[in-house]
């Protein structure tokens, strides 16, 4: 289609610079770091980097802690060593998306530093204040994200300030109109710089109304998304991605409604959030279901038909390993790695790669508590303690599901610390590196990231894959995922076996295909139709 917009048919990537790649042996991944793996991405073929946040921060939440958003932060490089960086991704076809990170600051970022010190203060008001309870406890029993409560005392002041992660993260006053100025400008100053666009942190945060405890989706937020836009995004051809824990079905086109003037896309979690238990959440995961995995998916492909577009992912840097989540890390790794990413990326929408998920890295295993870095893991340790969790079971928890899975350093290849540093890493390196590792990986023409490379390639020259109508077949068959796309009278018909199994699968009459096999991780096959037989987590992509 001619009204095809670049970020529909480009592929993401998400950079977590942390521990991407160390370029001076402090044992952090940084931005020098990230230039000289540029073409590592370009031979990938994707479109745009995500590049978490790289401002000045006491990493108290590695950067998702905004000290000064206008200054790098000093172990990740310079001003300077950012804009080579996107000069030379920019040479590559390539646009770097930041995170904003707008809900909340650092609590060493100067406007806190002076709004904690008097309530006269100019900026005092840019942060959500309340007075204690009756008691003198706080105003209310929210809990913080990462632990304990929610609202955090100032005795000098004598009230509590809004912290919905933790006390290093402040809430910002979206109330407060001189605050939104500031920001508004502030993304300017980096749309004025050339990035490619925003990927905007718990945006659906921002309209909360704390007195009527209303946090998620609060009457404000579409209103000021919408003066976000007039005021920095409009006229201007970037990207914008907002993320939400609480959007569904019946909001998303409030946020990415094509005529609404909002955003681009939305990242969803409910397939996600499916997979975790009702009371513990993430740290007691629910077995994999696909058959409501798929009903989700499904669900959001039918929601955003027409209108909107979908933001497509299994991982980031929240989120445990997909191979070892939906797949399988052992045996079946290169398989299932393919198989996942074939099922994500032609479905209709923006597919986001997250790193090391190209050579099919895994989850870590630590075993003891001492190696976790993660606010929040160690925050929910401490609480799952006083609750009277045994340690051991906790830690279970955090092995499948916790947020260091994905932040472990890349591996680019099997010498020391996976050649992601010469020194000693800030967190420890997965000893599987040895096995799974970019120069390994890309030297096998069987491997994971050819695969990729040649998933993220058919998008450029097939609209049908930006643009095709989804249909989804054998909805509830436990065992594999089925679709097709269709434009113009062409389709694409894509059958993935989930399991370990070798199963027969009848395809239904109104799924068949004939003609070109486009991909598959086993042997190629013209035929999608009739009984067929699928191996462990095969994959299959036939054209008419
Ligand atoms: O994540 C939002 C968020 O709600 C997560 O903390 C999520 O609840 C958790 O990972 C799932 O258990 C964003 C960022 O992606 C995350 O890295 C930040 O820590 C968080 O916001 C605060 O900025
Ligand atoms: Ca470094």
């Amino acid at each position: 289609a001619a009204d095809t917009k670049w970020w529909q048919a480009a592929t993401g990537y998400q950079i977590y610079p942390r521990s991407f790649c160390d370029s001076n042996g402090d044992g952090i991944g940084d931005i020098p770091g990230i230039t000289s793996k540029l073409d590592h991405l370009h031979d990938l073929g994707v479109g745009f980097i995500w590049l978490s946040p790289v401002y000045a921060s006491p990493m108290a939440d590695n950067g998702y802690d905004i000290a000064d958003y206008r200054a790098i932060a000093p172990e990740f490089g310079t001003l300077q060593d950012f804009d080579h960086m996107l000069a030379e991704a920019r040479a590559r076809g390539i646009g770097i998306v930041m995170d904003l990170v707008v809900n909340h600051s650092s609590d060493e970022h100067t406007w806190f530093k002076a709004a904690k010190t008097s309530k006269s203060a100019p900026t005092h008001d840019y942060y959500i204040w309340r007075d204690p309870a009756p008691d003198g406890g706080p105003p209310s029993d929210h809990r913080a994200c990462f632990g304990g409560s929610a609202w955090h005392f100032v005795p000098e002041i004598g009230q509590y300030y809004l912290g919905y992660f933790s006390a290093a993260q402040p809430g910002l006053n979206w109330q407060n109109p001189k605050l939104r100025r500031e920001i508004y400008d502030m993304m300017n100053w980096w749309l004025d710089r050339g990035i490619a666009g925003f990927r905007m942190d718990v945006i659906s945060l921002i309209g909360k109304d704390v007195d009527a405890g209303i946090f998620e989706e609060g009457p404000y937020l579409h209103g000021f998304l919408q003066e976000m836009h007039r005021e920095t995004l409009a006229g201007r051809d970037v990207v914008t991605v907002g993320e939400s824990w609480s959007v569904s079905r019946d909001t998303a086109l409030l946020y990415c409604g094509r005529e609404r003037a909002e955003l681009d896309m939305v990242f969803q979690f409910k397939h996600i959030m499916e997979g975790w238990d009702p009371v513990h959440g993430k740290w007691k995961p629910r077995p994999f279901d696909l058959v409501a995995f798929k009903r989700v998916l499904n669900d959001w492909q039918e929601t955003l038909a027409d209108d909107g577009w979908n933001s497509l992912f299994l991982s980031n840097h929240d989120l445990p390993r997909q191979v070892s989540r939906y797949g399988d890390d052992g045996t079946f790794r290169v398989q299932s790695a393919k198989m996942l990413a074939t099922v994500v990326h032609l479905m209709k929408g923006t597919p986001f790669v997250y790193q090391g998920e190209e050579i099919g890295m895994t989850n870590v295993h630590f075993e003891r508590i001492e190696q976790f870095r993660d606010i929040e893991t160690l925050g929910h340790y401490a609480d799952a303690l006083a609750e009277g969790v045994a340690p051991a079971d906790f830690i279970a928890g955090a092995n499948t599901n916790g947020r260091d899975n994905a932040r472990t350093p890349m591996h680019w290849s099997a010498e020391s610390h996976a050649g992601f540093t010469s020194g000693t890493p800030w967190i420890e390196t997965n000893p599987n590196h040895t096995d799974i590792n970019v120069a390994a990986d890309r030297a096998d023409p069987d491997g994971i990231f050819d695969y990729y490379r040649r998933l993220i390639a058919l998008r450029k020259t097939k609209p049908l894959i930006v643009h095709g109508r989804y249909t989804p077949h054998a909805e509830t068959h436990p065992s594999v995922f089925a679709f097709t796309r269709e434009l113009d009278g062409k389709r694409l018909a894509v059958l993935a076996n989930f399991t370990r199994e070798t199963i027969d699968f009848d395809v239904p009459e109104e799924m068949a295909c004939f003609g070109t096999c486009v991909l598959s991780n086993y042997a190629l096959r013209e035929r999608l139709s009739g009984r067929m037989t699928l191996k462990p987590f095969e994959v299959l992509v036939v054209s008419d």
